[in-house]
């Protein structure tokens, strides 16, 4: 048999092929009915003059020490056994003085697919060896969902696939899908640990049969997906909680709201409806009110609330929703409205959480069982909510509030990252610049020079999954892929295993990181893992040379809340054992504007707040089309996407005219707390007063134009806020951002291509 080489990423699986001078080329994978073309742009990172070539030490860090030459300073190569030698020391020192809860180790971010490799899991093994490092909670992604759900549905349905109900019911059951959010095929091209075969777009199609209708309620329109029987409704952007309040309100008003199940099933109800019907405040949330709000037609809200009567409705609410100021309380009014409609629990319908999010959510596979790399224990208890990040590092208050509790905020003096981008996924980067001015000592291995690595001052090159062989799979799918390295490391870059066994070495730790295993035998371990699990897939030879298996999935899915809905009614692991409507716990908190039910909390940023007055318009920033975040913008897809070399923000056409831009246009994104340039795309097809730009473009300040730290590169976190959803989880809510735009008249930034290394590489 043929040896099968395959590559394993987030975007899917691909065959490897080398031309006859040596060169990896990247090819589709033949049993994906759907491969995205995004990840053949990884052939591209091999040898891009922005990989880190070296171990690089920040100048002013190696001279003097200072901190607040991150960010400007170019570095100093230096041989392997120097930078290792100068961390581990590093290291030591620190623990010494400040002990281990003043190392920050959270280093959140995607990484790469496979399992052995992954970086963050890499980092925590051997700081959990080391003595253990403060540590962050869920997700940018999902943070204040994460936190919301399991006070509604009990820590058993606290994520979004615990909830969401299969593709298979959808498609059997579902009259209507009704989305709060987009629904973009381009985000479900990802899957984080990778994918054998894309299948949403499949049965995407399925929504286009006769009978069946998808309504997307979004900014944008396209947010609705092609070749369906869909209907956009513009919304404006963080309103999508009265919407949803106000739909339950007219069932309630019409009086045809299920009671068996709300009985039956729910908790609170009583408060829920009296805040409803305007009991509680003197306002009646009924379809007029939310139409003020939000801008949809009140007619449009009336007729949904009928068509609860009528069929069979998956109410999907997109993540985005929750990275938004008050983002738990649309999640929150979600399920409350399918829940006295008595859905929750039927085949295809009640409740789903982003689906289209990434390719999983819908799969019916259960939880594929296998292990991750073992990070060990982390002896520090000291943690944050992610986004917080910035919060941590400044200490401008004492502690961080999260779910109840008051945490610590302790005083770090080492950030270490691995794996992850904050420079670009982190809210305000200006101020996470001041953020990262505060520890002595930041370290980042990354493959290229990000906007993290240059604010680093210890870089050392980690090798690109492409140069390693590891195990790619994610939990979500069914496919085991042999990804296999297909060149060697670039210069002197090392796997991040090989880092840590290093500084372990110099540590007296080797043993303890490596289990005297090479990292072949880990590979060949972990498989062992998923073996054990699934004693139906090969030996580990016979698998690493057919390329990948597929573990056979259940022919059928399941609504999650099928069981709840059959069974002991009181089985939820929340406060009452069952869903819900109105929360005790979190009444008695008396968190300002949290109220112990769904409620309509304003966003801080929004178009009706005030300050649209001096920033008329609501930028959202989206999941870019053309890369996985950061990742990838330096390859073709992302840089053929831009105008003129920069990253597009699209408008509405009216808007471009009373500012008098035109398309194609440079122009100046900006608001009190940051600007970047843009390319113009005028767009028809948004709400007006709303702009969009993707998020990952690479973040780059420059003083330029007679502007300060104008960002040239185009990362709309340049202009978002850096506070959290709310008291309750303090999630990131980038989708709650007032910006202006005007033409940018000034000389253009050099494209910089070049390493930030003395001397130049
Ligand atoms: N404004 C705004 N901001 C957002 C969002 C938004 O909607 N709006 N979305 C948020 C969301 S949902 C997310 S998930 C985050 C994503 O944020 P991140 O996950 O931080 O983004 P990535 O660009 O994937 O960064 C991963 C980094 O890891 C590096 N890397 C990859 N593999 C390896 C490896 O094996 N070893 C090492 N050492 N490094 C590696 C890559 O080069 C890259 O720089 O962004 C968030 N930021
Ligand atoms: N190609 C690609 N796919 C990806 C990623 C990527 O970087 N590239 N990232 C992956 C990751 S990490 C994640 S977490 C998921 C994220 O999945 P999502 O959170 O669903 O993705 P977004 O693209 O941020 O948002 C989807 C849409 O929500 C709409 N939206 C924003 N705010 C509002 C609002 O207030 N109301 C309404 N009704 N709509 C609103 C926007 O128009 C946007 O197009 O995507 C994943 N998929
Ligand atoms: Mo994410």
């Amino acid at each position: 048999m043929d040896v099968m080489r395959l590559f394993g990423s987030h975007f899917g699986t691909y065959e490897v092929r080398h031309t006859e001078a040596g060169e990896v080329s990247l090819a589709p994978f033949a049993p994906d009915p759907q491969p995205s073309d995004l990840g053949l742009g990884f052939t591209e990172m091999l040898e891009h003059p922005l990989r880190v070539a070296r171990p690089a030490i920040r100048s002013g860090w190696l001279e003097r020490r200072d901190r607040d030459g991150r960010g400007t300073d170019d570095y100093v190569e230096v041989d392997w056994d120097t930078a290792l030698d100068l961390l581990a020391e590093e290291l030591t020192e620190v623990r010494a003085k400040h002990g281990n809860r003043a190392i920050f180790g959270g280093s959140y971010g995607w990484a790469s697919a496979g399992r052995f490799h992954h970086a963050p899991s890499q980092l925590k093994r051997f700081l959990n060896l080391f003595g253990g490092f403060t540590s962050s909670v869920h997700t940018y992604s999902f943070g204040s969902g994460a936190v919301i759900l399991p006070h509604i549905f009990g820590k058993d349905f606290s994520d979004a696939y615990a909830v969401a109900p299969t593709w298979d019911q959808i498609a059997g059951n579902t009259d209507v899908v009704l989305s709060f959010g987009g629904m973009r095929l381009s985000n479900a091209e990802v899957e984080s640990g990778g994918c054998g075969r894309h299948e949403t777009p499949a049965w995407l199609q399925s929504l286009g049969r006769p009978g069946k209708k998808l309504i997307v309620f979004a900014p944008q329109d396209m947010d609705l997906p092609e070749g369906v029987n869909g209907e956009w409704v513009g919304i404006r952007p963080n309103t999508d909680c009265a919407v949803l309040l106000a739909i339950a309100c007219e069932i309630l008003r019409a009086g045809h709201e299920d009671r068996d199940f709300i009985e039956g099933f729910t908790f609170g109800f009583a408060e829920y409806r009296a805040y409803l019907l305007g009991e509680t405040d003197g306002v009646v949330k009924d379809a007029d009110w939310a139409g003020r709000l939000s801008g949809v037609p009140s007619e449009t809200i009336r007729a949904l609330a009928a068509m609860f009567r009528t069929g069979r409705v998956l109410i999907n609410i997109a993540w985005s929703i929750q990275r938004a100021d008050n983002g738990e309380m649309a999640y929150w009014a979600a399920a409350a409205l399918a829940a006295i409609t008595g859905q929750i629990g039927l085949p295809g319908g009640g409740l789903c959480i982003g689906l289209m999010a990434v390719n999983s959510i819908g799969r019916n596979v259960p939880r594929l069982a296998g292990p991750a790399v073992p990070q060990g224990r982390n002896p520090v208890s000291d943690f944050i909510p992610v986004a917080r990040i910035a919060d941590l590092l400044l200490r401008e208050s004492e502690s961080i509030h999260y779910d109840g509790r008051d945490l610590d905020v302790p005083r770090i003096e080492l950030v270490y990252w691995c794996g992850g981008n904050p420079f670009h996924h982190h809210q305000d980067l200006n101020r996470l610049r001041r953020a990262f001015w505060q520890p002595r000592t930041v370290v980042v291995h990354e493959m290229a020079w990000t906007a993290t690595a240059r604010h680093a001052d210890i870089v050392l090159p980690a090798a690109l999954p492409l140069e390693r062989d590891d195990l790619a799979v994610s939990s979500r799918d069914n496919w085991i892929v042999a990804s296999r390295r297909a060149a060697p490391p670039f210069a002197e870059a090392r796997s991040d295993h090989e880092i840590f066994a290093g500084l372990a070495g110099r540590l007296g730790l080797r043993e303890g990181f490596t289990e005297d295993r090479s990292e072949m035998d880990w590979v060949r371990h972990l498989y062992e893992g998923y073996r054990e699990a699934n004693p139906s897939i090969p030996e580990f030879d016979a698998f690493w040379e057919a390329g990948y298996v597929e573990v056979p999935q259940p022919p059928v899915g399941r609504n999650p809340f099928a069981d709840f809905r059959a069974g002991e009614r009181s089985a939820l692991a929340t406060e009452s054992g069952r869903i819900q409507l109105f929360s005790k716990t979190l009444a008695e908190r008396d968190d300002p504007g949290f109220p112990g039910h769904p409620a309509w909390v304003e966003p801080r940023e929004w178009l009706g707040a005030s300050r649209a007055q001096r920033f008329p318009l609501h930028l959202l920033s989206p999941q870019p089309a053309s890369r996985l975040h950061s990742q990838l913008d330096l390859a073709t897809a992302s840089q053929s996407s831009k105008i003129d070399g920069f990253e597009p923000v699209t408008m509405h056409p009216a808007d471009a005219e009373t500012r008098g831009l035109s398309d194609g246009d440079i122009v100046r994104v900006f608001n009190d707390r940051g600007a970047c340039l843009a390319g113009l795309r005028l767009d028809p097809g948004l709400v007006p007063q709303v702009v969009s730009q993707a998020t990952g473009a690479w973040y780059r300040p420059e003083d330029i134009g007679g502007f300060e730290a104008l960002d040239v590169g185009g990362n709309p976190n340049t202009l978002t806020h850096d506070k959290g959803t709310s008291r309750l989880s303090g999630g990131p809510s980038a989708n709650s951002c007032l910006v202006e735009i005007e033409a940018y008249r000034g000389p253009r930034p050099e494209r910089d291509w070049r390493a930030p290394v003395r001397g130049g590489a």
